[in-house]
């Protein structure tokens, strides 16, 4: 199980409630979409994707952006129990979209620089250790059904 100090719970919780879900969410998923564009492939039903401005102003890169986030809410109001809370979400994404699970790393890259830009000097570095170890949980656990 992984152990967390206070001051990483209390800096995770901080940065998630500070955190405006519908612009940040779909920021990520366009930045992750364009940096990386094979990710596209599984958005072949998204409509235009065809350049960043396209992809920027896409309602449907958007919502799903949004949907993510709050995906990633349930991990910070579970932080004991991370695994167990996306074991199904994690077969999801393995059996049923087939989505490769180097890109959760990729957009969780992606949502670091989006929070990054936008807290600006408060995201210390002391900060981004703490975001990033719990990104790295994330990951790992919806990686955890694959086989
Ligand atoms: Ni992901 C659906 C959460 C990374 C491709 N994804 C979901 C849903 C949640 C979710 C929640 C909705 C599930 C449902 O309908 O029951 N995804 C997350 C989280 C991460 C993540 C928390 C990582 C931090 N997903 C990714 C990545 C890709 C991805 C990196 C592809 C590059 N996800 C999808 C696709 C769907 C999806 C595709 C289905 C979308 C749709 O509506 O058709």
């Amino acid at each position: 199980m992984v152990e967390w100090t206070d001051f990483e719970r209390a800096t995770i919780a901080d940065i998630f409630s500070k955190m405006d879900y519908e612009v940040v969410g779909p920021a990520t998923l366009a930045r992750c979409l364009i940096v990386y564009p094979w990710t596209q492939r599984y958005f072949g039903s998204f409509g235009n994707l065809y350049n960043a401005a396209t992809i920027q102003a896409n309602p449907l890169v958007a919502k799903h952006g949004t949907t993510i986030l709050h995906g990633l809410d349930r991990a910070l109001k579970n932080m004991d129990n991370i695994k167990q809370t996306y074991a199904e979400l994690s077969v999801l994404h393995s059996e049923k979209l087939h989505v490769d699970p180097d890109n959760f790393k990729l957009l969780s890259d992606c949502l670091t620089v989006v929070v990054a830009s936008r807290m600006r000097k408060e995201f210390t570095a002391e900060v981004q250790a703490a975001f990033q170890k719990f990104l790295a949980v994330v990951v790992s656990s919806l990686g955890r059904q694959y086989h």
